[in-house]
């Protein structure tokens, strides 16, 4: 594919950190893998509940289904950003550790997004299998998983960082997150209202909005937050790595919508499991303000709107082919590539403008981690 604005050089040392970080990240990997199981441990043996062999074991099944399965792309993030923060001075056991419960944290928090927002968006798989809520004698008893995920976050800071200086600000950020992603959750939903579908009402700056909300602040920006409070950074003087981040999670936000309708299903593990499911995503039948229904309303002529104001938020297997042909028609994945590669250039300029070197490091490789991604 033709890489425009990315200049050669830049594009091969992307290409050569990451491979560096990758072959570290092994060790890291199972590192964090081993973290996962001794936060469940004491989860699981918490004495502020008295738990019976039943509840132990359903908590254990809930977790194990919800938190671990993903990319762990937020979570390893921190251990990551830490790293890159300390400029390749070698960790102690203890900031791997630790590194490594917080990005559990962000996995944790993530769980509890994800179960409850299949549930919202009446979604069918998840990382390769069914969304919880969908399994036998799930049902809505989901929603109170959801709650006991979110209640263990606050459980494993108060065990790992209440001697910690930064812990009152750790506390703080984890609760701005979550409201900023909720709000964005709400802006998200309340413009797919049944009666009030109004594709006209869809604009690119109300795409920004929802996405900046509910997935940047939770996905981008609190990783590196984590990392920052951890190596004792003041997270007020780092406005402007903040709004590098936001930007680097509207991109990805976009890259969502774009697979939610394009991606290859095994890929992104949203494989039919049963003939309910016919699409990929639910996006299209839920009216969603994705990018692209956006760039779709941009790109059509008066009479393709007609046939997309018809056809989409339709529940009708047929209106959802209709809609899918109609994007093909506009060559909606050529607009896709367009954006993507106008982001990544715009993108790299804000990152090389940053003042510090191990900052510039951290975001390239965070951008080189979602850059084309698939899933
Ligand atoms: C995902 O958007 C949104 C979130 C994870 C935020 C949920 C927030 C809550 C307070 C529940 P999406 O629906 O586009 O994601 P996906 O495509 O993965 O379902
Ligand atoms: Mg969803
Ligand atoms: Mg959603
Ligand atoms: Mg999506």
């Amino acid at each position: 594919q033709k890489l425009t604005n990315i200049s050669q050089p830049t594009l091969s040392l992307i290409q050569h950190n990451s491979t560096q970080l990758s072959s570290k990240m092994s060790n890291l990997k199972s590192k964090f893998l081993e973290v996962y199981s001794l936060l469940k441990e004491e989860l699981l043996n918490d004495p502020a509940f008295e738990f019976t062999d039943v509840s132990r074991q359903w908590v254990e099944r809930m977790l194990d289904y919800n938190v671990p399965g993903g990319k762990l792309n937020r979570g390893l993030s921190v251990v990551d950003s830490y790293k890159l923060l300390k400029e390749g001075k070698e960790l102690t056991d203890e900031e791997i550790f630790l590194a490594s419960a917080l990005g559990w944290c962000i996995e944790w928090l993530q769980a509890y997004f994800l179960v409850l927002d299949d549930i919202m968006d009446g979604s069918h798989t998840r990382r390769g299998q069914p969304c919880w809520f969908r399994l036998p004698k799930i049902g809505m008893i989901a929603v109170n998983d959801g709650i006991l995920l979110r209640n263990h976050i606050p459980r494993i800071l108060k065990k790992h960082f209440r001697g910690k200086p930064y812990y009152v600000d750790l506390l703080d950020l984890f609760n701005e997150v979550e409201f900023q992603t909720a709000s964005g959750q709400m802006i998200d939903l309340i413009t797919t209202i049944e009666g009030e579908k109004d594709l006209t009402k869809y604009s690119l700056p109300l795409h920004r909005r929802i996405v900046q909300y509910k997935t940047a602040y939770y996905s981008f920006y609190l990783p590196v937050a984590c990392a920052l409070l951890m190596a004792g950074k003041n997270l007020d003087d780092h406005i402007d790595v903040k709004n590098i981040l936001i930007e680097m999670g509207v991109y990805f936000q976009v890259q969502d919508d774009y697979l939610d309708c394009f991606g290859t299903p095994e890929v992104i593990g949203k494989v039919m499991y049963c003939l309910a499911c016919s699409n990929i995503g639910t996006d299209i039948e839920d009216f969603k303000c994705s990018w692209l229904v956006v760039k779709a309303m941009e790109r059509c002529n008066e009479e393709q709107k007609k046939l997309l104001i018809e056809n989409y938020g339709k529940e009708d297997p047929a209106c959802v082919a209709k809609v899918k042909e109609l994007y093909n028609t506009i060559d909606l994945q050529g607009a896709f590539v367009e954006y993507e590669n106008e982001s990544y250039g715009k993108l790299i300029k804000s990152i090389e403008a940053h003042p510090s070197k191990a900052i510039q490091a951290l975001l390239k490789s965070f951008l080189a981690k979602i850059y084309k991604r698939q899933k």
